[in-house]
C-alpha cells in the first residue's frame, strides 16, 4: 500500500539523519535483567537497573556518567528491564553483569495503514449488542498514532460513570502534559490519554522540536482505528457524499483508553515506546487491547508485540493485532503470535458510483470516487481511443471525454485526462478495485458491456457532432455480490516467526472503513489538501480495530471468558460462506477460494461468536509448554515470560488451538502422517451431544477419535485426536485445505485444517 512506501521513506530519512548529524554511536536497547539476581540492598527494580548501569559507565572511564538520564523506561509489567541509550561499549560491559539475561535492538514498527457494523449483521434489538449492553464496562486500550479527543465519536452522552476497575489517572494533552482527569479533555468515554516518546526522543535528538508533547493525534491512523473499535454513535457521517449514514464504533458504549506510541508524520513507531505503553495499559486496568502495527518477522523473543503481550495474555486482556499489508505473497504476515489474534483484512458490500446519461435518455453506472461538488449537464461527449495522445485531449476541453485502453493503461488514461482538465472522464475498463479510481476530477468508470453502448451512441451522432450527456456522482450502493473477500494487499501465512500456529486467524472488513478523523490532517486520496472529519482507508489497521470491539462485545457478555476462550468463539463460528454462498474469495489469488492463509478460520461474525458452544481453551504453561518446543534456550523464554525459571518438561509444539496446520515437507518421508491432540470446552447448553464432520481434503484421509462427544454438564472438558494422513504433496500444490465441524443440531464449532509444503526459517 502508497502508505507503506512512504512510511518505508520515512524510516530512511530518519535513519540517515540519525547517521549523518548526531555522530555518537550510542543506540537505544532493551534489556532482560533477572529479578532473582538482585540483591536484597535494592528497594525495587529501578534503583537496581540505575546503579547496574552508573557502574558501566565508571568500568568505561572515557564516558561521563550521566546514567540516569540513559535509562528512559524501567518496565514493571511486561518484562523485568529496563531500556536505555548505550554507546556499542557500555551495551558490551554491561552484559558482564550479574543479573543480565540479553538485551534487543529497539527496532521501528510499522503501521497496518461505517456501514461494518451492520454488514457485520449487528443489531441493536438482538444479538451482541444488547446483550453485552453495547460493550458498556468494557475498557480497549489503543496503541496508535493518539486520538483527537475533539472527535463527535468520543461524545460521552448518557454514558454512566466510568467503571471503578480503572486505574488510569493521565489525561496528556498538550499544554498540560500531566492533568487530572476531571480537568482534561478525557470524559467517560476517553477516558485515558498517554504518550510514549522518550525512546523515538532518545533515538531521534535531532528532531524532537517537531515531536509536540501531547496524545493529539497528527497522523489520523489512531483517531480512525479507536473510534472504528469503540466510537460512539454519529449520525450524518460521510466522506464528501460517500459512504452516508450513522458511523459508530463496534462496541460503542465502551470506554476507550489511547496510548501514543506512533511519532512525527507518517507514524513512526520504536519498540521501547511501544513495550511502554502495553506497560501501562495492563497497570490502568484495560481489557482489550488494539495494535495496528507490528515489526516484520522477528523471532518471538526478540519481538516486542509478542514479549509485552504475554503478560497481558496473563493478565486475562484480550489483545487483537493487524496481520499487515504486505500480501498477497504466503508468510508476508506479521504478529503471527500464538497468544493474541491476527486479523486480516476482508471488502465490504458497498461500492461508490457516479451515473453517465447520455443525451438519448440511457443512464449507464459504473464506479465513481470523485470527491468535489461539479456535475456535468448537457456537455458533448467524445471517443479518445486509448487517451494515450496527449495533444489531442488538450483539443477537447469543453467536453466529456470516453477512454479505452486495457487494465494496465487505466492510471495512465486518467492521469492523462486530469492533465488536459477536460468536462470529465468516462473509463470503459472492469476494473473492480475502488482503490484504482482516481477522485480528483469527474471520473467514471463503466463496464465494456455498457461502453459498446456509449461508443455506439457517439458514433450514431457523429456526423453532425451532437452527442450530449450528463456525468453525476456520490452514490453508495449496498449488497455488492461476492462479499467479503479477502483483499489483495492482507498479509498471508504462514508465520515466520511460529509457523506451527497457523495464522491470521481471522478476517474482518479492511477495505474502504469510514471512521473519524482529525480536523486539521489532510484526509488521503486526494490530489489538493482537504479535510473532513471522516476519512475512509484501507488496511489490516482497520480490521483489527472491528475484532477488538466484537472482544469488548464477548467480554460484556462473557466476563469470565479467558482471552483464548474469546478468540476460539470468533473463529470457530465466523463465516466462510461470501453473500453469493460459495466459499470467500481471495482478490489476490485470481478470485479462487481464499485459504487459511488468506482468511484464517473465516469471516468475523459477532452475533453467532457470542454462543460458540464449545471453546479451546489454552492456558499460560501451554503456551510455555510451545515455547520449549520451538527449542528456545531458558533465557529466549524468560524474556517472553518474565520468570527466571520456565518448565520444559512437557514441551509441544501441538497447541490446543482451533485450528491445524500440517507440514508435508520432511525431509525423509514419502508421506504426510500428522497427529493433533485437542480439549474443547462445553460453554453451551448443559448436556450435549456433538459429532464430527469433515470437509473433505482432495488426497488426504482426515480422522477424529472419537467422533462423537458427549457432555453432561456446563463447563466440562473432552479431548479428541486428529489425524491426517496422505501422500507427500507435490511441489506444485503448496495448500490443501479443509474443515472440521463439531455439531450439536444447535451449534456449529467449526476449524480449518490445512496441510502444507511451504518452508519457513526459524
Ligand atoms: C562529557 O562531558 C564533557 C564535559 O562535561 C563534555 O565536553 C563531553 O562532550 C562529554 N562527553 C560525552 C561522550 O558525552
Ligand atoms: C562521575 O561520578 C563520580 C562518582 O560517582 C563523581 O565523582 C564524578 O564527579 C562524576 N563525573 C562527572 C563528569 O559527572
Ligand atoms: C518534549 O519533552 C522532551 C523531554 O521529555 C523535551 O526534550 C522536548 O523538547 C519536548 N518537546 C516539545 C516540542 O516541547
Ligand atoms: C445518503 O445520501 C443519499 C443521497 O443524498 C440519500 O438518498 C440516502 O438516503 C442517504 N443515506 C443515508 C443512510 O443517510
Ligand atoms: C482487469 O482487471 C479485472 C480485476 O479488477 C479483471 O477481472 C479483468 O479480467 C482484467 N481485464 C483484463 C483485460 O486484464
Ligand atoms: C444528429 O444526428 C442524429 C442521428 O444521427 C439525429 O438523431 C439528430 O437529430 C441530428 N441532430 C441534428 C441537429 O441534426
Ligand atoms: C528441536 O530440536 C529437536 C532435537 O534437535 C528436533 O528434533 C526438533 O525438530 C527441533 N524443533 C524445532 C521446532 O525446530
Ligand atoms: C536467545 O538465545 C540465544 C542463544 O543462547 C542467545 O544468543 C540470545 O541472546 C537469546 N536472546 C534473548 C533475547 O534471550
Ligand atoms: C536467574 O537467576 C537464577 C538465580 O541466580 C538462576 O537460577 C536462573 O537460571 C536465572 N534465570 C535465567 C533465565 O538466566
Ligand atoms: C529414510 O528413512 C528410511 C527408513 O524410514 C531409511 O532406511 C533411509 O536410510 C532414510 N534415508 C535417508 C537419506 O536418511
Ligand atoms: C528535523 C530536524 O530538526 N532536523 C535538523 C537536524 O539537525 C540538523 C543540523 O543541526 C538540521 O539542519 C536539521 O534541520
Amino acid at each position: 500500500m502508497a502508505s507503506n512506501i512512504c512510511l518505508w521513506l520515512w524510516f530512511s530519512y530518519i535513519t540517515s539523519l540519525h547517521v549523518i548529524f548526531t555522530l555518537a554511536l550510542s543506540d537505544n536497547y532493551i534489556i532482560h535483567m533477572n529479578l532473582s539476581d538482585m540483591p536484597k540492598s535494592f528497594s525495587n527494580q529501578h534503583s537496581w537497573y540505575e546503579s547496574t548501569l552508573a557502574q558501566v559507565t565508571t568500568t568505561n572511564n572515557n564516558l561521563n556518567n550521566s546514567t540516569s538520564s540513559k535509562i528512559f523506561y524501567t518496565y514493571t509489567n511486561v518484562m523485568n528491564g529496563f531500556s536505555a541509550n548505550l554507546s556499542p561499549e557500555e551495551h558490551e560491559s554491561l552484559k558482564t553483569f550479574s543479573g543480565f539475561i540479553s538485551s534487543i535492538p529497539d527496532l521501528p514498527l510499522k503501521l497496518d495503514t461505517t456501514h461494518s457494523p451492520q454488514f457485520l449483521g449487528l443489531n441493536p434489538y438482538r444479538g451482541a449488542w444488547p446483550t453485552s449492553d453495547f460493550g458498556k464496562d468494557i475498557i480497549v486500550g489503543v496503541i496508535d498514532t493518539g486520538v483527537w479527543p475533539e472527535s463527535e465519536s468520543f461524545r460521552d452522552d448518557g454514558m454512566t460513570k466510568i467503571p471503578s476497575k480503572w486505574k488510569g489517572q493521565l489525561c496528556q494533552f498538550e499544554n498540560s502534559n500531566i492533568q487530572s482527569i476531571n480537568l482534561s479533555l478525557c470524559n467517560k468515554k476517553l477516558i485515558g490519554a498517554r504518550f510514549f516518546n522518550k525512546g523515538f526522543l532518545a533515538k531521534h535528538s535531532n528532531i524532537s522540536t517537531t515531536i509536540l508533547n501531547s496524545t493529539r493525534d497528527t497522523n489520523g491512523h489512531g483517531t480512525h482505528t479507536s473510534t472504528t473499535a469503540a466510537g460512539s454513535k454519529v449520525d450524518g457521517a460521510s466522506f464528501f457524499g460517500y459512504a452516508n449514514g450513522t458511523a459508530r464504533g463496534i462496541a460503542s458504549s465502551s470506554r476507550v483508553a489511547i496510548y501514543k506510541t506512533a511519532w512525527g508524520k507518517d507514524g513512526d513507531a520504536l519498540s521501547s515506546d511501544i513495550i511502554a505503553a502495553i506497560d501501562a495499559a495492563i497497570s490502568d486496568g484495560v481489557d482489550i487491547l488494539s495494535i495496528s502495527l507490528g515489526s516484520d518477522d522477528l523471532l518471538l523473543y526478540k519481538d516486542p508485540v509478542a514479549i509485552a503481550t504475554f503478560a497481558a495474555m496473563e493478565k486475562g486482556i484480550f489483545v487483537s493485532t493487524s496481520a499487515g499489508n504486505n500480501g498477497p505473497s504466503f508468510k508476508s504476515i506479521h504478529n503471527g503470535i500464538p497468544w493474541v489474534i491476527t486479523v486480516a483484512a476482508g471488502t465490504l458490500d458497498r461500492e461508490f458510483l457516479g451515473t453517465v446519461t447520455l443525451g438519448n435518455g440511457v443512464s449507464l453506472t459504473g464506479l465513481s470516487f470523485y470527491l468535489g461538488n461539479f456535475s456535468a449537464n448537457n456537455f458533448p461527449i467524445v471517443f479518445m481511443g486509448m487517451c494515450d495522445n496527449v495533444k489531442e485531449l488538450n483539443t477537447v476541453k469543453r467536453k466529456i471525454v470516453v477512454c479505452e485502453g486495457n487494465n494496465e493503461t487505466l492510471h495512465e488514461q486518467m492521469f492523462n485526462v486530469y492533465k488536459a482538465k477536460v468536462v470529465g472522464g468516462v473509463f470503459i475498463s472492469n476494473i473492480l478495485d475502488i482503490n484504482d479510481v482516481d477522485n480528483s476530477f469527474p471520473s467514471i468508470i463503466i463496464n465494456p458491456v455498457n461502453g459498446e453502448i456509449v461508443k455506439a451512441y457517439i458514433k450514431s451522432h457523429n456526423s453532425n457532432a451532437s452527442s450530449i450527456a450528463n456525468m453525476s456522482f456520490k452514490k453508495t450502493a449496498f449488497g455488492v455480490k461476492s462479499t467479503p473477500s479477502v483483499d489483495f494487499y492482507s498479509s498471508r501465512g504462514p508465520s515466520n516467526s511460529c509457523p506451527y500456529v497457523l495464522k491470521p486467524d481471522i478476517t474482518a472488513p479492511g477495505t474502504s472503513i469510514l471512521a473519524a478523523w482529525p480536523t486539521n490532517v489532510p484526509v488521503s486520496n486526494f490530489g489538493t489538501e482537504v479535510f473532513n472529519n471522516f476519512n475512509l482507508i484501507d488496511g489490516t489497521s482497520m480490521s483489527c480495530p472491528h475484532v477488538a470491539g466484537v472482544a469488548a462485545l464477548l467480554k460484556g457478555a462473557h466476563n469470565g471468558w479467558s482471552p483464548s476462550s474469546i478468540r476460539s468463539a470468533i473463529m470457530t463460528t465466523s463465516d466462510i460462506l461470501d453473500n453469493t454462498k460459495e466459499h470467500i474469495k481471495d482478490i489476490g489469488n485470481g478470485n479462487r477460494a481464499a485459504t487459511p492463509f488468506a482468511l484464517g478460520a473465516g469471516h468475523i461474525n459477532p452475533n453467532r461468536a457470542l454462543d460458540p458452544g464449545l471453546v479451546y481453551d489454552i492456558g499460560v504453561q501451554d503456551y510455555i509448554n510451545l515455547l520449549c518446543a520451538l527449542n528456545f534456550t531458558q533465557k529466549n523464554i524468560s524474556a517472553i515470560t518474565r520468570s527466571s525459571f520456565n518448565d520444559c518438561s512437557k514441551p509441544s509444539l501441538d497447541l490446543n488451538y482451533p485450528s491445524f496446520i500440517a507440514f508435508s515437507n520432511a525431509r525423509n518421508s514419502s508421506r504426510t502422517t500428522n497427529e493433533f491432540h485437542r480439549t474443547v470446552t462445553n460453554v453451551g447448553e448443559k448436556k450435549t451431544t456433538y459429532f464430527a464432520s469433515i470437509t473433505p481434503i482432495k488426497g488426504f484421509r482426515v480422522t477424529v477419535i472419537p467422533n462423537k462427544l458427549v457432555f453432561k454438564k456446563k463447563n466440562e472438558k473432552i479431548s479428541y485426536k486428529l489425524k491426517i494422513e496422505g501422500p507427500r504433496m507435490t511441489q506444485k500444490n503448496k495448500v490443501a485445505f479443509g474443515y472440521l465441524s463439531w455439531r450439536d443440531g444447535k451449534h456449529v464449532v467449526r476449524s480449518p485444517i490445512v496441510v502444507t509444503n511451504i518452508n519457513f526459517n526459524l
